[in-house]
């Protein structure tokens, strides 16, 4: 009986079939999502009976856009897997800690997988991973997916997390402006079951239409909403799900600004 799941979650490439496969062996199943033809890859973790691992489809984003980001995200609310394992391609960090950020904020368990360690290395960069991981506020280990090096560590970490509860903290404040909209909505929309209250702030908030549709608000508060929104977006001149994006992007700058050493581009160095 496989009792607890590890879901792979990561961008599009960056090596979450070379780690399930690693991962998995010759244990695995192939199907469909129901009603897509986006492929379904589980199987079972090698040496660690009990543990399903789950091959979810590949994503940079959890907002509703596409039947990937779909699957994936109603996958991660309605299926809460014990442990995600985030990889992360470490030669390409700000685009792919974006769906971290994201996984986080959804209350996730978290591991990240930092992988591509040896072309990191090869290219001269420099990654405190230690720090990073202090930053996000969940464990971040570096692997090569490829040769499998860092691999056990990492399964090590993820069976351990997978026997624990959540405790992490929300890595990430957004500007005063936005955390203080998101109390105001917080004051209109009651919390869900289930659902991390702060992301269900922040989806409101990004006007996110599957989560609205699930608030089933009535007609008076789902106005009112509108008018604070709006008059929010008014006052910062963009729209709230661009703003909501660059306080991520903020945090990632300045969270590698500290982590990451580049041999071509220093964070540490650059003007924002
Ligand atoms: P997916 O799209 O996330 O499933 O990524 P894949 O597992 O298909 O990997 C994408 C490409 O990256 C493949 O050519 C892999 O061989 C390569 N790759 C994956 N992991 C590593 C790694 O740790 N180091 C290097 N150098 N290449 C890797
Ligand atoms: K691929
Ligand atoms: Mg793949």
């Amino acid at each position: 009986i496989l009792s607890k799941t590890l879901a792979l979650v990561g961008n599009p490439n960056s090596g979450k079939t070379t780690l399930f496969n690693n991962l998995t062996g010759s244990k695995q199943y192939v199907g469909n999502w129901p009603g897509v033809t986006v492929e379904r890859k589980g199987g079972k973790l090698k040496k660690h009976d009990g543990f399903e691992v789950m091959d979810l489809p590949g994503i940079y984003s959890l907002s509703p856009y596409s039947p990937e980001e779909v699957i994936t995200r109603n996958y991660l609310l309605e299926e809460n897997p014990d442990v995600i394992v985030n990889i992360v391609d470490g030669s390409n960090l700000e685009r792919n800690l974006y769906l971290t950020m994201q996984l986080l904020e959804m209350g996730c368990k978290v591991v990240v997988a930092l992988n591509m360690m040896d072309l990191v290395r090869a290219n001269g960069d420099v990654l405190d991973t230690e720090l990073l991981s202090k930053e996000l506020g969940c464990p971040v280990v570096p692997i090569t997916a490829t040769s499998g090096e860092g691999v056990e560590q990492l399964v090590a970490r993820a069976v351990q997390i997978a026997q624990t509860q959540c405790d992490r903290k929300d890595p990430n404040s957004f500007s005063e402006e936005v955390e203080r909209v998101l109390q105001e909505i917080g004051e209109m929309v009651a919390p869900m079951p289930h659902i991390e209250r702060r992301w269900q702030l922040v989806k409101v908030l990004e006007r996110d239409g599957q989560l609205l549709e699930k608030l089933k608000l009535s007609q008076g508060v789902f106005d009112k909403l509108e008018v604070l929104i709006t008059r929010f977006e008014q006052q910062a001149d963009d729209d709230a799900a661009s703003i909501i994006a660059s306080g991520r992007y903020q945090k990632i700058d300045s969270m590698l600004r500290s982590c990451y050493k580049s041999a071509n581009v220093d964070y540490a160095n650059t003007v924002s």
